[in-house]
């Protein structure tokens, strides 16, 4: 009878010791997506991390792990093996097939390969990945996910990532299809979304400047001294390149149909008025 309590009482200390290590093993920095629908509707990145020497997000301390939680308040963790790290702050949830399920998408970076864009859902009662871009290819390479919108005006949501926005930032517009993230368009050079040391980790907005329903790219040139206007539409197009007075370091936002608010370095946030004859 001793034993059998004696069993219980440690059963449910490693139980609490569990649910206390669940609970403090946030990424110090990170932040808790939150959404309606179904599948995920929390989710954050866990097991801080340092195995990994790049610390261009503010710190050396990338995840470990990422977390979610259903409507049902059902917790379920996916823990990366040692030779990755999340290299993000906050998943991003979204429903990517518009089926009505969240989907999570994260940065995780392979520790010798650099940084890939990676979907994971919610399937059976499981956290898996459903799609994944190769990673970069070389160490200490990142990519920025500057935005998710309908870019293309098909009711699908695409992913907007600048890969190495450091050096030489190039655009690609991800699409998931089926269990592949295939690029829509040739990438495109000249774009940067983040400077190293920012935890704002896309400074590049979206919204519709145009009026014609579909939702622009906004995003600074690579030395941060231009905000540029794309339409993603039918391929790259520009529709928009304004110089600035000083370089853009905290993220854009849309203030109103043709109104951009850009926060720069200087401290003061200018409010660019869009021309009327913007169109694509
Ligand atoms: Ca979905
Ligand atoms: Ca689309």
């Amino acid at each position: 009878m001793r034993h059998r309590h004696a069993a219980i009482a440690l059963a449910a200390f490693a139980s609490l010791l569990a649910s206390a290590a669940f609970a403090d093993d946030r990424l110090p920095d990170g932040g808790v997506a939150k959404a309606t629908g179904t599948g995920p509707v929390q989710a954050w990145y866990g097991r801080p991390t340092d195995r990994y020497d790049h610390g261009v997000l503010g710190d050396a301390i990338e995840g470990g792990s990422l977390v979610v939680v259903d409507a049902a308040g059902d917790r379920r963790e996916l823990v990366l093996p040692d030779r990755y790290v999340f290299e993000d702050i906050t998943p991003r949830l979204v429903d990517l097939d518009g089926d009505g399920q969240n989907e999570v998408v994260a940065i995780r970076t392979d520790v010798a390969a650099g940084a890939a864009v990676v979907v994971y859902r919610l399937q059976a009662g499981a956290l898996t990945e459903w799609a994944s871009t190769p990673s970069i290819g070389s160490p200490r390479r990142w990519l920025s996910i500057a935005a998710i919108a309908d870019f293309t005006g098909d009711g699908r949501l695409e992913i907007a990532v600048v890969k190495t926005p450091h050096i030489g930032g190039s655009l690609d517009l991800l699409s998931l299809e089926k269990n592949r993230l295939i690029s829509l368009y040739p990438p495109q050079g000249g774009y940067s979304t983040h400077f190293i040391g920012s935890r704002n980790l896309s400074l590049a907005t979206t919204g519709d400047l145009t009026g014609d329903g579909l939702a622009e790219l906004i995003l600074p040139d690579q030395a941060r001294r231009r905000v540029i206007v794309l339409s993603l539409v039918d391929g790259v197009e520009t529709l928009l390149v304004q110089d600035l007075p000083a370089r853009v370091d905290r993220p854009m936002h849309v203030l109103a149909p043709r109104r951009i608010a850009v926060p720069l370095e200087t401290g003061e946030t200018l409010r660019l008025d869009v021309p009327q004859d913007l169109s694509s």
